[in-house]
């Protein structure tokens, strides 16, 4: 037996002694799917050409290696891929269609420049989700879904429109359902005097866009509000009160969450239950603010296991998607996307090793002190030693070992870049 195997089987013991089911624990944690956003590998650039990023959202660093190309970048997500345990999908952005080399622009894009996403995701065994890109565009400089300017306006709509054509055709391909998710940079420096017209405007557009219902087996839309962003401090017309009214009155439309769109002091696991007494579903961006929205690479931290503890507990996995959003260039890209993923995932793993029914007992019978003190035994229970064994058992990296081989592949392949 090799020690992964003696430290998973005490802990296995310690787990069952507590009510908690480790076998079942590990095969809902693999099983649960988590999408990796493609962003992370090229610092949010697309393959439109664009060299900047704009809309408020920023990178930071320049780490060598970068991918320049839809090849190089499908070959970094693979590498990452091969390295994070469990389900994962794919999460793509509208700016990283495959335009053979010609211009193709936003409101002109169709499923045929995405093929090669599908054929790749196809291949894989993985399903992919979408997003609409309104930011790093010449026409977004002075809002894209709430612009007063109705030729402009128009253009952007019709980018929805087409964005949902192609997210149907990845449901089709991939033979599992496209998560969409729709986010507007539109926003202000300075407080606006008209704060009423670019809503009703953003609402109209929504209407357009969302006007004909999509299968339900093959996408569903989501809408993602957003406190600030830079350049956008005093007003951003999609906030989180306009798309959660929105998303209430059309129960098809999931409402995003992401962890870095709220008051510094807000978090999303708090909102969560909420949510779901009022929408069917819940899209997740998990990230991590410092100070602001930097979406920092994911930690093993108290917030990303709070969300996770939440999604369980209220027993919501098949009403929650979770998908990953942050970009770091500062250190290598492809660790970044490992660290963040197997976080998420270990978090996810974590909470389903919580002894909830036993929580729930105490709660039910009102004993609020055993409730609390077992709440805090759990917190130091071997996690770390079940997360091993899984990720041995799915033929994974164990501990520091994957981090060989990003460098390998960095030393053979980003390097040369
Ligand atoms: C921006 C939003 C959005 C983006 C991606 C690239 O603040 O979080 O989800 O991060 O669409
Ligand atoms: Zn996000």
């Amino acid at each position: 037996m090799s020690n992964i195997e003696k430290a998973y089987e005490l802990a296995r013991e310690a787990y069952a002694a507590m009510g908690v089911d480790t076998d079942k624990a590990m095969e809902l944690a693999d099983q649960t799917p988590i999408s990796l956003h493609c962003w992370q590998g090229d610092d949010v650039l697309g393959f439109e050409g664009s060299d900047s990023l704009t809309g408020g959202i920023q990178t930071t660093g320049n780490y060598p290696g970068r991918a320049r190309t839809l090849e190089e970048l499908r070959a970094d997500l693979s590498k990452a891929l091969d390295l994070i345990p469990g389900v994962s999908k794919v999460n793509i952005h509208a700016n990283y269609l495959d335009n053979g080399g010609k211009k193709v622009d936003r409101n002109e894009i169709e499923p045929c420049h995405f093929a090669s996403w599908a054929d790749w995701a196809v291949d894989r065994g993985i399903g992919l989700d979408f997003n609409s890109t309104y930011f790093s565009h010449p026409l977004a400089e002075n809002g894209t879904l709430t612009n007063p300017d109705e030729a402009i306006r128009a253009f952007w709509i019709e980018h929805g429109l087409r964005v949902r054509k192609i997210s149907e055709y990845f449901g089709e391909r991939t033979g599992k359902v496209c998560v969409t998710n729709h986010w507007i940079p539109d926003g202000e420096k300075e407080v606006p005097i008209d704060t009423l017209g670019p809503r009703m405007r953003l609402l109209d557009s929504c209407d357009k866009i969302f006007a004909q219902k999509s299968p339900a087996n093959l996408n569903k839309d989501a809408v993602e509000s957003k406190l600030f962003g830079i350049g956008s401090e005093a007003y951003v017309p999609g906030s989180h009160e306009f798309y959660l009214a929105y998303a209430v009155r059309n129960p098809e439309i999931l409402l995003t969450l992401d962890a870095g769109h709220f008051h510094p002091t807000e978090v999303i696991s708090a909102k969560i239950s909420s949510l779901l007494c009022f929408v069917d579903e819940v899209l997740l961006h998990v990230s991590r603010p410092v100070r602001w929205d930097s979406d920092h690479v994911v930690l093993f931290d108290d917030e990303t296991r709070q969300i996770m503890r939440e999604v369980v507990r209220n027993d919501a996995l098949n009403r929650v998607y979770i998908a990953t959003d942050y970009f770091d260039a500062s250190i290598n890209r492809i660790m970044a996307w490992v660290i963040g993923a197997r976080n998420a995932r270990k978090a996810l793993l974590g909470a389903l090793l919580e002894p909830v029914a036993t929580l729930k007992k105490y709660e039910q019978e009102g004993d609020r002190s055993r409730r609390l003190a077992l709440s805090q035994e759990a917190l130091t229970m071997p996690i770390g030693a079940v997360w091993d064994y899984y990720c041995m058992k799915k033929g994974m990296p164990v501990g520091m070992a994957w981090t060989d081989d990003v460098r390998a592949y960095e030393k053979d392949v980003l390097s040369k870049r």
